[in-house]
């Protein structure tokens, strides 16, 4: 990989891709992605392209490996959790929020209990995908439940007896109501937005990003 490049890690395949690579081209990045390459280099611009899980965006951009990532705030959020206290670098800079990617992280339980409050997840088992932020949030409620980790079908882990509870990213809420789960308080809104490494220090890549957020802000304000 040639150091001289802009690095920046989007998702492979998922929920976020599209939208990458759309921005990508209107921000004027042109791209030859081929499907199962890892590495795509513009050829208009000194860009290549990470395509790499979602999950390891936030890792790769804080530990310099890449010089901007587009990632789920909800997984920067975690990831940040995740390395605090540790020795691990856990800084990014956001320089944008971006318009796609919106979901909220909320708790749910089964539909059959009816409405209920913090209190009634006191001693209960929460399954999710993201135990690092369900851990701050019921620090900071003062609730004892215990969290299960799980890193797929949340939504099933009620039905299966693996938890009472969960707390999992709510979009529509179509995937809630098939699981027959009633939605309760949203715990971290979330969209998707651009990192940089805090320590990026080259002039050229830093004059290339210059140049970019403006049209950033172009395309941002043109879909509004
Ligand atoms: O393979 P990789 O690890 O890269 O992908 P992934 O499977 O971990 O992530 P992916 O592609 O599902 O989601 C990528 C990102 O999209 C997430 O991290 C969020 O930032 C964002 N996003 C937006 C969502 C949703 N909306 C969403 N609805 N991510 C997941 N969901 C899931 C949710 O987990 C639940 O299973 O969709 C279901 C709920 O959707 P509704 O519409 O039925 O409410
Ligand atoms: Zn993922």
């Amino acid at each position: 990989m040639n150091n001289n490049r802009l690095r920046i890690a989007i998702q492979k395949s998922g929920r976020l891709s599209k939208d990458c690579q759309d921005l990508l081209k209107q921000l004027g990045v042109k791209l030859n992605l081929r499907e199962q390459r890892l590495i795509a280099h513009s050829t208009n611009m000194p860009i290549d392209i990470l395509r790499v899980r979602d999950d390891d965006i936030p890792g790769l951009v804080m530990d310099g490996v890449c010089d901007l990532g587009i990632v789920g705030e909800n997984v920067l959020v975690e990831a940040q959790a995740e390395r605090s206290g540790g020795t691990q670098n856990a800084e990014v800079i956001k320089l944008s929020k971006l318009d796609f990617g919106y979901c909220r992280l909320a708790l749910a339980w089964p539909q059959e209990l009816g409405p209920q409050d913090k209190s009634w997840f006191e001693g209960k088992r929460i399954a999710t995908t993201y135990p690092e932020i369900l851990k701050q949030y019921l620090q900071r409620e003062n609730i004892n439940a215990s969290v299960v980790m799980l890193t797929g079908s949340v939504e099933v882990a009620p039905r299966a007896g693996l938890a009472d509870a969960i707390c999992d990213l709510v979009s529509t809420g179509a995937t809630l109501e098939a699981n027959g789960l009633m939605q309760g308080d949203t715990i971290l809104e979330s969209n998707a937005c651009l990192i940089q490494n805090p320590n990026l220090s080259d002039n050229n890549k830093l004059a290339l990003i210059e140049k970019l957020m403006p049209r950033l802000k172009g395309v941002k304000q043109a879909k509004e």
